[in-house]
């Protein structure tokens, strides 16, 4: 049985090809700066867009036509594995991630839901073991369920902090058996809707609390997996506790558990904060907690995260500089936390997208490594900061000056002269470079 019949595994075939279902700059053994771009970029499909997503919205049903469509329950979700893997394969890409709700239903209850979750499991396994394919990250659903209401781990509730817990600890239990690189925590309604009934410091003491039992019970299992906190400012609530990377670094480090974590850091969710997705993983990079990324991109009119194939080759090139100045994503990759539109409901429309995201990546790999070896941002960066270097400036940064020497300088420092910042001709530059 196949999935999407019309299909054939995807290849590069150059930018000259005329063929939809081509790779025409992703060459996944091109090698770029010492590594191939399949190392660099390590691209994962994400399982609940483009298996479990049915393109309805607050407004309309699902418009996706697929073949799995008529089935539901734990048919649909076996018949979704063998797609999954199928589509996975078709498409070249060396990872995955879901979270648990989406590769199986919930049972009546917690026993039986972890029961539906185990014969996917083993399913997933069995393809694993044939297939080049891996995990990427696996990660639990506390926020679909109207028991986390009032949030998971930070809820009021402790039955359901009782039951988030037992939720992760399945997921690191799956984590491990499947040999998953990461771990991933999302806090979908970690945050609140209102501060008139809630005890902020007592959520996010108990926010702590649970992360630590994870970190303890990863250690107690042997599993040896990155973990992953993925800052969002709001949707669904209204203030989330990991708003951005710089609120998560310094609440990982507040309660001891930086050295456990890094960041999965989405490019909308960077937008939605107020943010570019390069300040974000700036940030996260300046502080050593740049983990992995979840490839999307926002819509500059709509203010939701509209999960959008990354296509803006311009905020690309720039994260992809990022990346590697970071050298690279470590455990971690590029996983496209993306949704085709809702008018693009054929199935054929799932590669295609891919594909899009994919080729963007790799011109904005190149683009980026092209800046890197010709030191285009450190040569900016040192005549910028070159007053730093000698005289004054070198007393300062070496710890040599103090109040009183400082005051005497500018003392008899009669004229201050300031350089251009000329960011427009850097514009135009990395324009050049681009296109
Ligand atoms: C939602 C998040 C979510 C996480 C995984 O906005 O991006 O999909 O990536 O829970
Ligand atoms: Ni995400
Ligand atoms: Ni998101």
């Amino acid at each position: 049985m196949t999935y999407f019949s019309g299909i054939k595994k995807v290849r590069f075939e150059g930018k000259d090809s005329e063929n939809p279902f081509s790779f025409k700059h992703y060459n996944s053994k091109e090698v770029v700066m010492g590594k191939t771009m399949e190392e660099h970029l390590r691209f994962a499909v994400a399982y609940w867009h483009t298996l479990t997503g049915d393109g309805s919205d607050p407004f309309g049903s699902g418009t996706m036509i697929r073949q799995w469509n008529h089935l539901s329950g734990m048919e649909l979700a076996k018949i979704r594995v063998e797609a999954a893997f199928e589509f996975f394969e078709k498409l070249g890409v060396p990872f995955f991630c879901f979270h648990d709700r989406d590769i199986a239903p919930e049972g009546d209850n917690l026993r039986e839901t972890n029961k539906n979750l185990d014969e996917i499991i083993g399913m997933i396994k069995g393809h694993l073991s044939t297939s080049d394919v891996r995990l990427l990250w696996n990660t639990a659903n506390m926020f679909t369920n109207p028991r986390f209401v009032h949030g998971a781990a930070t809820s009021n509730n402790a039955d359901v902090f009782a039951y988030a817990a037992a939720q992760v600890k399945k997921g690191l239990e799956t984590a491990k058996e499947l040999g998953s690189e990461n771990y991933v925590f999302w806090g979908g309604r970690e945050g609140y809707e209102s501060l008139l009934n809630t005890d902020l410091e007592f959520e996010l003491d108990n926010l702590a609390r649970f992360y630590h039992m994870a970190v303890d019970y990863a250690k107690e299992i042997g599993y040896t997996g990155q973990f992953l906190i993925e800052p969002k400012p709001k949707e669904p609530t209204k203030h989330q506790y990991d708003f951005d990377a710089a609120t998560a670094i310094s609440f990982l480090q507040k309660y001891d558990l930086q050295n456990h974590f890094k960041l999965n850091i989405e490019a909308n969710h960077a937008t939605l904060a107020g943010h570019t997705f390069e300040h974000e993983l700036r940030v996260a990079r300046a502080n050593g907690m740049l983990g992995s990324i979840d490839a999307n991109q926002g819509d500059l009119l709509l203010g939701w995260d509209t999960d959008e194939f990354p296509t803006d080759l311009y905020a690309v090139t720039l994260a992809m500089y990022e990346i590697l100045e970071n050298d690279g994503l470590g455990k971690g990759g590029v996983n496209f936390d993306a949704k085709v539109r809702r008018t693009s409901f054929e199935a054929e429309d799932l590669f295609l997208s891919h594909i899009a995201g994919m080729d963007t990546f790799a011109r904005g790999l190149k683009v980026a490594a092209k800046m890197k070896e010709n030191r285009f941002f450190d040569s900016i960066i040192e005549e910028r900061y070159k007053s730093f270097k000698e005289g004054i400036g070198l007393e300062i940064t070496s710890g040599k000056a103090n109040f009183k020497s400082l005051e005497e300088y500018a003392l008899s420092n009669e004229k201050i002269e300031n350089a251009s910042g000329r960011i427009e001709f850097i514009k135009s530059r990395i324009n050049d470079y681009i296109f």
